[in-house]
């Protein structure tokens, strides 16, 4: 076979392979097989030397031309197969973002949780500060310093969980403040705190009682603190807990921490007063134990008693829950059950 045929069988030959390339890589190596130093086309002409003067330059202008058009040819197949391989990144890369997004399950505070921090946001928005305290109590801090010495009657309505004779869970809440009280520097300043947290007392289960529950208790001292602070202080509260229309009502009670001390009503939220189920058709729910800290309560934590006074409350976050969402039976609350918290978003 001539030089000439040799060329033109390989320019045949190598448009149909070219013809069949996908892929940039392949074409790239076909590339080389033909126009390279060691490809098909410098092989075949190895076999120049061999031809007459007058043949070579024939030769040469066939071999340029075909080197010209395939490098033309493969250039254009290059640029073909980056466009498909554009065109197929597009299609396997298409997004819709008008497509509705995943939904993440999102957590939800416990609705217990949630009435405590919201008491908790208006107390500190009157300047008070929250302090924790141990649920595990002594005798003394639990009910010593409550006025409540051994064999106190009141002792048998709290009666609770003993760990030992002197060592028990708490009934309430007041040991954080005889601790806070002890502690706290009057020269600097009056002490105006709540103390948010869970009690025990040793009661039979049922739908409106709990052998633990939570309790919200606040207190102020400074000097000259009188009963008309503890009323508008409890206003404040209850306005913004139950609406801005809501009185409050407060009715003569006792506790051996307080002196005097009262029962706090609200107008009922439900039927303003009218009389409905929720108020049992008096129109007031009773929400707080509240009164002028007892004498010998300051005087135990050192306070001087002829200088400053105080007042104090309690108020259970579960009452207040079941009251304002009808919530009938206290121990939902704690039986982990997801659906509750669903109910409450928040
Ligand atoms: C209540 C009702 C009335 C109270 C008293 C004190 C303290 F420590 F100052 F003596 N803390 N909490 C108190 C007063 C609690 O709960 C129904």
């Amino acid at each position: 076979m001539s030089l000439q045929e040799k060329i033109t069988e390989l320019r045949k030959v190598t448009l149909t392979k070219l013809s069949e390339i996908a892929d940039e890589k392949t074409l790239n190596d076909f590339r080389v097989s033909v126009l390279g130093k060691k490809g098909e086309l410098t092989d075949i002409l190895k076999g120049m030397k061999d031809l007459a003067n007058e043949e070579r330059p024939k030769i040469g202008a066939l071999a340029n031309e075909f080197r010209d058009e395939l490098s033309r040819l493969l250039e254009a197949k290059k640029e073909v197969i980056g466009q498909a391989v554009i065109a197929q990144k597009l299609a396997n890369e298409t997004l819709d973002v008008t497509l509705p997004g995943k939904k993440v399950a999102k957590g939800n505070r416990h609705i217990l949780t949630q009435t405590t921090e919201e008491i908790e946001d208006i107390f500190l928005g009157m300047g008070y500060k929250i302090v924790d305290g141990y649920e595990v109590e002594t005798d003394y801090y639990n009910f010593e310093r409550m006025n409540l010495p051994k064999d106190h009657p009141a002792r048998d309505m709290q009666d609770t969980f003993y760990i030992t004779p002197e060592i028990l869970l708490r009934t309430h809440t007041s040991p954080v403040q005889a601790r806070t009280m002890d502690a706290h520097d009057f020269s600097k300043g009056p002490l105006k705190m709540i103390s948010p947290g869970r009690v025990y007392r040793r009661d039979t289960d049922d739908a409106t009682h709990s052998h633990q529950f939570h309790q919200i208790e606040g207190l102020v001292i400074d000097e000259g603190i009188a009963m008309s602070d503890l009323k508008g202080t409890l206003d404040t509260l209850v306005k913004k807990m139950f609406g801005a229309e809501r009185k409050i009502r407060l009715r003569p009670s006792y506790f051996p921490f307080t002196e005097p001390s009262v029962e706090v009503d609200i107008s009922c939220f439900k039927c303003g007063g009218a009389g409905c189920n929720v108020c049992k058709w008096t129109g007031w729910i009773e929400v707080l134990g509240a009164g002028m800290v007892h004498p010998n309560v300051l005087e135990m934590s050192g306070i001087d008693s002829s200088k400053y006074s105080g007042f104090a409350f309690g108020l259970g976050q579960e009452r207040i829950a079941m009251l304002r969402y009808g919530i009938n039976d206290i121990r939902g609350f704690y039986l982990g059950d997801a659906r509750l918290s669903e109910q409450f978003i928040g």
